[in-house]
């Protein structure tokens, strides 16, 4: 067990080319590099995103010392605790939570390697490891990541039945081919959105018409179960009164039976963001009414945050929970999401977000912390990054 030696911050570009913090961690034996992603639909309960210089220059000042010379590496809660001290906030509005997390994830690679094992066994322990994730592929999409295309946000295709997380991902790569070659056959543009699945100028109708012809036609070709599903970022819909499409809109009644319909029409196996991100009650309507079938789940609602998933578990929001460190500001934060989640039956989703960086530590998370889902898009370096890691973890575990 290594003290950390020196913690180092510096700013990089994201894949929206937006400035981020890069954290390295040393310890006389080991080093760990990470960096900070970045939301466009950010939930109003996140952890502060700070400017990537001013949230380098506080935790410079005021978290570095804390760290150096005072920590284990391989000690993630003596770490994290040493953030949350350094910062004195509930919501890291002091050092910034993109400095804190990207310190937080450098720290445990640091920490695995002082410690001799691969990053997924130190997050989760000796006898986690041996389940993986299925990937939620985004193959469609709109909403703020992507102008003039889809109002909801994401269609996720969901390979339910491959027999691999390799085999999973490739299968997403290959719905994505398939999308295009309909957007193309039909004459459509083929623009793509932040988190590289395509953002063609289509209605929402059209898309869930499209999203079920390719997965239905390469779950035929490959010989297992695909299905789809959506994140509707319906925090970024909702007016204050109601949900706002470009083709009319929807009251919160309205909104829930629509969900409700989608569900039954398309087989939906998982929904995210359906409703606003401080409907709880709403949420719990539509809980009760699909729940059996399939998976509500959280981002904007719970933020990543214990106090807000207890809020849901007392009132049956949802089945689900989204889990992204930078909504947090720690791993630490984010496993004991999962965690609580976990132990009251809410199944754990692993995030990226719609900027991020070549960062792999979500895909640790994830195997580390036998989290069902992992949702970090089909195509594109800083999405590949992690689907890559994901194999290599399952050639290996
Ligand atoms: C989401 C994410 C990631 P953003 O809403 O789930 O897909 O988007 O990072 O923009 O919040
Ligand atoms: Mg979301």
């Amino acid at each position: 067990m290594t003290l950390i030696t020196d913690v180092r911050l510096r700013r990089i570009l994201d894949s929206r080319g937006n400035t981020t913090v890069e954290a390295d961690v040393a310890t006389d034996s080991s080093f760990g590099r990470a960096a900070a992603p970045s939301g466009a639909s950010t939930g109003e309960h996140e952890a502060i995103e700070l400017p990537a210089a001013d949230a380098i220059k506080r935790a410079r000042e005021h978290a570095i010392p804390r760290l150096e010379g005072e920590v284990l590496a391989a000690e993630q809660r003596a770490v994290d605790a040493a953030l949350h001290d350094a910062d004195g906030t509930e919501n890291f509005s002091e050092i910034g939570a993109n400095a804190a997390v990207a310190i937080s994830m450098a720290a445990a690679k640091a920490g695995a390697g002082s410690s001799g094992v691969p990053l997924y066994k130190h997050l989760g322990g000796t006898f986690r490891g041996d389940r993986f994730p299925t990937p939620l592929g985004n193959v469609i999409g709109g909403g703020a990541h992507a102008a003039e295309a889809t109002n909801i946000q994401e269609f996720l295709s969901v390979p339910s039945g491959a027999p691999s997380v390799t085999e999973a991902i490739f299968a997403n790569a290959k719905v994505h081919a398939r999308i295009k070659k309909l957007l193309q056959d039909e004459g459509v543009p083929t623009n793509k959105g932040d988190e590289g699945a395509w953002a063609p100028p289509i209605g929402d109708a059209k898309a869930f018409e499209l999203v079920d012809q390719a997965t239905a036609a390469v779950s035929d070709e490959l010989g297992f179960d695909i299905g789809f599903g959506l994140d509707m970022a319906a925090a970024e819909l909702y007016d204050g009164d109601d949900y706002v499409y470009d083709d009319g809109t929807r009251s919160t009644a309205e909104q829930i039976d629509y969900v409700a319909e989608m569900v039954r029409e398309y087989d939906l196996r998982y929904v995210e963001d359906p409703l606003d991100e401080n409907a709880f009650g709403a949420w719990s309507e539509l809980t009760d009414e699909v729940g059996s079938e399939t998976m509500i789940c959280g981002d904007d609602l719970f933020v990543t945050n214990v106090g807000r998933l207890q809020e849901g578990i007392e009132h049956g929001s949802a089945n689900s929970i989204l889990i992204k460190p930078n909504q947090i500001g720690t791993l630490t934060d984010a496993v004991d999401a999962i965690e609580l989640g976990a132990r009251n039956g809410i199944q754990s989703a692993v995030s990226h977000r719609s900027g991020e960086t070549e960062d792999t530590t979500i895909a640790h998370l994830a195997v580390g912390t036998a989290a069902p889902y992992i949702k970090t898009g089909t195509v594109g370096g800083e999405r590949t990054a992690k689907l890559n890691e994901l194999m290599r973890i399952e050639g290996t575990a």
